[in-house]
């Protein structure tokens, strides 16, 4: 297994469904589990200790400890998606995933940062992976034409102005 996905509760599949969605189109293998750093800390445990999975992104809202108590049980890289809810917007799930304590990181994306957790999953692979390097680099090729493309569209609206 390539990545293993926990989230924090199935409410939050709706942000998470993006990052195996870009897993999926690079080709990586990816598992998704529903394991909860407060209500269930013994699955969460029991699951990242039997996992083959080389990388695991850990979602969670709220007082989001999912991404660093998974960090706690494993020495392989952990990426923690905070996820965004009322009251605070995701500025305390944020603080919770990304506040870790020095010799145990988590490396915290944006506020419902999906896509990059999986990109950056992709990239961390790519590192001994040929196939996955090749795949980021078209990747970053393509959104390169693209912003290009974009850039053109605007210069033509703008020259269009009167
Ligand atoms: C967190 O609490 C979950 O990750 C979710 O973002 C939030 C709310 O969970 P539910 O009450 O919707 O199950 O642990």
């Amino acid at each position: 297994m390539d990545i293993a996905i926990i989230m924090g509760s199935d409410s939050d599949w709706g942000v998470m469904q993006k990052a195996v969605e870009v897993l999926k189109n690079f080709g990586a293998e990816v598992e998704v589990t529903v394991a909860s750093a407060h209500r269930t800390p013994q699955k969460v445990q029991n699951f990242v200790k039997n996992s083959d999975a080389k990388i695991f992104i850990a979602a969670a809202g709220m007082a989001a400890h999912l991404a660093g108590v998974v960090a706690s049980y494993t020495t392989k890289p952990v990426i923690g998606v905070p996820l965004a809810s009322e009251p605070f917007n995701g500025l305390d799930s944020l603080l919770s995933t990304v506040q870790m304590p020095p010799g145990v990181p988590v490396a915290t994306m944006a506020v419902g940062g999906a896509k990059n957790a999986a990109i950056f999953a992709v990239q961390i692979l790519a590192v001994s992976d040929k196939n996955f390097a090749k795949k980021i680099a078209d990747y970053r090729a393509k959104m390169s034409a693209e912003v290009d493309a974009k850039s053109e569209k605007i210069q033509m609206s703008v020259s269009e102005l009167k």
